[in-house]
């Protein structure tokens, strides 16, 4: 089908920029906003659902909630310490909220009075943190949402005439921001976009088609997310032919692709997932404590994503004052733990594309390269790992890779299929570099 405002490309983007970002495989999403003050509460009660939709949730009539600006001084806000304890957490890139659906903005903005430069902090977050990050040596990514509860042109579907006008400066205004940011940021690697779902922006998909060229014309290299595009038909992520629009899949929210599905390794993608149950934004209640997840459950996921030559974009949502929750910032520290022994495994890693899905973990494998490792985050009972290697190839040695010095011997069960001991180590992840050769 013929499509003025398809995708682009039909092969993944293999230019320099695009690999760098393949290669960081684990990055931080910073949900910050209005909204973490409050936190899940209004007026005494807990509302159990994600604290950045607070506003509707709670009925807050937009006024009484734009009031909330009044408030935000942000006394503890330290981009270095955010931007340190990400470098410590072990990720190599982080996208941080510029604007969510509420529209309040983290940016001193010329095209809206709704921005934290009229806040008590009167700060400019955004700036100090790309500096911040990009100080510690971690590429910036900026998200924003088209879909804005403050603008009064905003619209969800266009019903009338009105509505067209009405939209139609909605989305110059959404243009001219997006322009404020490349400009002012022009160092950022990229752009997340959200809030597209709604019917108005799928009627607009030539807009969102100029919105991503004039950003990479902004910002050569520029790196866009999928969830931004449309086509001629109002399709989305991929174009009515089936091709993927933008420069990678970020249709990934809360959930990964089964482990065993190979055919997601054919274009690149990034999952984001919350700490707790399902609030991006920071939630102070019980319901969010409760749902945590452990350092070994994410890192099983950034394994996982890995193994599929995904990237896992982990959410923070620091608290209303600027700081970090401190159980966020020991999971932060533990996962950096992990990655400090085992990144190799991680970083600039892939899909082991002979080795089928173990059950028990994860293979990955740097393309071209000999070395596979497994990642073991399920232990199996026994205590012996099964690994059934691609047809012709036998296993000489498995190496602990946090300790190099210790080897194990493999035992060949049948052609191909070899078992571990695993001893009684600690449940703890593992990595093992396997050294392999063709068989005789
Ligand atoms: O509604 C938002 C949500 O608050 C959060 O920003 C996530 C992040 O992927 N995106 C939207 C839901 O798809």
């Amino acid at each position: 089908m013929e499509l003025n405002y398809g995708a682009s490309r039909q092969q993944p983007r293999q230019d320099a920029a695009m690999q760098r970002f393949r290669e960081h495989r684990f990055g931080q999403f910073v949900h910050w906003g209005l909204y973490a003050m409050p936190a899940g509460y209004w007026q005494g009660t807990e509302y159990r659902f994600a604290a950045e939709f607070l506003q509707k949730t709670a009925n807050i009539p937009e006024p009484e909630w734009a009031e909330l600006a009044q408030q935000f001084s942000a006394e503890a806000f330290d981009a270095d310490a955010w931007a340190a304890l990400a470098a410590r957490s072990g990720v190599k890139y982080a996208t941080f909220t510029t604007k969510h659906h509420d529209g309040f903005c983290l940016w001193p903005s010329q095209y809206t009075d709704f921005h934290s430069g009229n806040t008590p902090a009167a700060r400019d977050f955004i700036g100090e943190l790309v500096a911040a990050y990009q100080r510690h040596g971690i590429d910036v990514y900026l998200y924003y949402s088209v879909l804005d509860w403050h603008h009064p042109d905003w619209r969800y579907r266009l019903e009338s005439a009105e509505d067209q006008q009405a939209f139609k400066r909605y989305l110059d205004f959404a243009m001219n921001q997006l322009v404020e940011l490349a400009q002012r940021y022009p160092s950022v690697k990229g752009f997340w976009f959200d809030g597209t779902w709604d019917e108005s922006v799928k009627a607009n998909g030539r807009w969102t088609w100029e919105v991503e060229q004039r950003l990479k014309e902004l910002i050569p290299g520029l790196i866009v997310s999928s969830r931004l595009r449309a086509d001629d038909l109002g399709a989305r992520h991929r174009d009515s032919n089936g091709s993927l629009m933008g420069d990678y899949e970020s249709g990934y929210e809360r959930r990964l692709p089964d482990p065993w599905d190979r055919s997601v390794c054919e274009q690149d993608w990034e999952a984001c997932m919350t700490i707790p149950q399902a609030s991006w934004g920071y939630h102070a209640g019980p319901w969010a404590k409760r749902t945590r997840k452990s350092a070994a459950e994410l890192i099983d996921m950034i394994a996982h994503c890995t193994s599929l030559s995904g990237n896992f974009l982990l959410n923070f949502g620091p608290r209303g004052d600027g700081s970090i929750d401190p159980e966020d910032a020991a999971l932060a520290e533990q996962i950096g733990n992990w990655l400090a022994q085992n990144g190799a495994a991680i970083y600039g890693k892939g899909v082991a594309t002979n080795w089928s899905y173990p059950g028990w973990g994860y293979y990955t494998q740097e393309a071209d390269s000999e070395t596979v490792y497994a990642v073991v985050t399920k232990w199996p009972t026994a205590r012996r790992l099964r690994l059934q290697l691609p047809a012709g190839e036998r296993l000489l040695a498995a190496t602990l890779l946090r300790e190099p010095a210790l080897q194990l011997n493999p035992q060949e069960l049948e052609t191909s299929l070899f078992e571990l001991e695993l001893g009684n180590s600690s449940e703890e992840t593992l990595v093992f570099e396997l050294t392999t050769a063709a068989a005789e």
